[in-house]
Formats: C-alpha cells, structure tokens, sequence
C-alpha cells in the first residue's frame, strides 16, 4: 500500500470524556469541517453496541469528507463497518493475524515504544506506526514514560515506515516535533478538550507548516 499518510498532517483521535460534554458524532463532524483526513475512533467506555452506532456514523460521515477512518483496537469493529483500517497495540492481536482478517486492502498502524519495536514492525507488515507518548500525556491509562523525540529522530532516520507522533503534543510543542522531521501528529487532548475544535485545528495545522516551512529553509 502507498504511505496512508502522504495526505495526512494532523492525525485527530476520539475521546469522549474529554470532548467538554460533546458527543464524538459532533466531535468529528467538527473535525472534518476544518479539513482534518483522519479520523481514529478510540473509545474505551462504551458498549459494543454504542461503538457500532457511532462507528457507522463516522464511516460515511468520514466517505463523505474523503477522509480516511481507522479503528482503535477493534478488528472486528473495523470490518463490519468498513473502516479504512484498525491501529492497534502492541498486546493485541498480532499484526499477521489481523492482515489475514482485513486483506492487503485496508491500512493496518501499531503503537511503538522503543527502538526494537520500531524495526520489528518493518517486517510484520504494518502500514505505519506511531511512535510515542514524546511527552508526558494524561489521556491514555496505561501510557509508558515518554519515550522522547530522541526515539523519534532515531525511527524517523533508521525505520522505513511512514510515522506518526503521539502523547502529549500540544500547540506549545508542535513546532518542536517538525523540527525533529516528524510530518503526521496524532493529538487527542489538544483537539477534542477546546471549545472551538474548528479553531483549533486551522491553527496547530498553521502552526505545523509554518515550522515545516522554516526547517525546509
Ligand atoms: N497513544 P494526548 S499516547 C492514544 O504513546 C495514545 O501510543 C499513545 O493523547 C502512545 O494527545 C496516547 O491527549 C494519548 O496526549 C494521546
């Protein structure tokens, strides 16, 4: 598959008890109308139920927007919805046996805390991996110490998968992490807890290539 993310700057992941009362279904909605191309559904409270409702309601609404939508964790989930793919980690259902499922088709990401994982993904057959917590983050319970940009830097020169960044990145850190080569970030937080999310996401967007402008000088 061509890198999932050529198209993809900002990376927006769901998390309802942080949206400020919001459902996801608006969350989303708000996300691709300020032109947002990925959308992941990660949603750790809810009922199977309630995740197939929603999931099926960010599927065509993400077709209609020509983004692309991943499922957190839920292979199954994933394909009874026809989402573009599934992000796992990396106590999941290993990468083999969830290609078996999807088919060469869909876009299957893996979390990646160290060096090791990183080149391991190389041969699993992923079709990116995130690389993270780089700072400190509340949002995820089980989250590792921050593995740092210098983690990123060495995956970004050494591993040859498209990578996205994750945990922690913020308006005030944003710029940092482009100037460390990263091209993709993935924020929770940062996008879902503020009040005007269209706002919000025009100006890390702005923030990012301004900063991808200056490292290009
Ligand atoms: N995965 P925030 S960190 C979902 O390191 C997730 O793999 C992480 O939330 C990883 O942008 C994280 O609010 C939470 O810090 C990111």
């Amino acid at each position: 598959m061509d890198n999932p993310l050529r198209d993809v700057d900002l990376y927006a992941l769901t998390s309802e008890e942080h949206s400020l009362g919001r459902s996801n279904l608006d969350v989303v909605q708000a996300m691709l109308d300020a032109g947002v191309k990925l959308v992941q559904y990660r949603e750790k409270k809810k009922t199977p139920v309630q995740k197939l409702q929603e999931c099926e309601i960010i599927r065509a609404l993400t077709s209609r927007y020509g983004a692309l939508f991943v499922v957190n964790d839920d292979v199954a989930l994933a394909q009874v919805v026809d989402a573009d793919g599934v992000h796992v980690g990396q106590d999941d259902l290993p990468v083999p046996a969830i290609r078996k499922l999807l088919g060469s088709g869909k876009i299957i990401g893996l979390s990646t805390q160290t060096r090791q994982e990183a080149v391991d993904a190389l041969s699993l057959g992923v079709d990116y991996i995130g690389v993270g917590p780089i700072y400190a983050t509340r949002t995820k319970e089980d989250a590792c110490a921050p593995v740092g940009l210098d983690l990123l830097t060495w995956v970004l020169q050494n591993v040859a998968l498209p990578v996205v960044a994750i945990g922690g990145i913020k308006e005030s850190n944003i710029a940092e992490v482009v100037r460390h080569g990263a091209r993709c970030m993935a924020m929770v937080s940062e996008i879902v807890s503020k009040p005007d999310i269209g706002h919000q996401v025009r100006m890390l967007r702005r923030i990012m290539h301004t900063a991808l402008q200056e490292a290009q000088q």
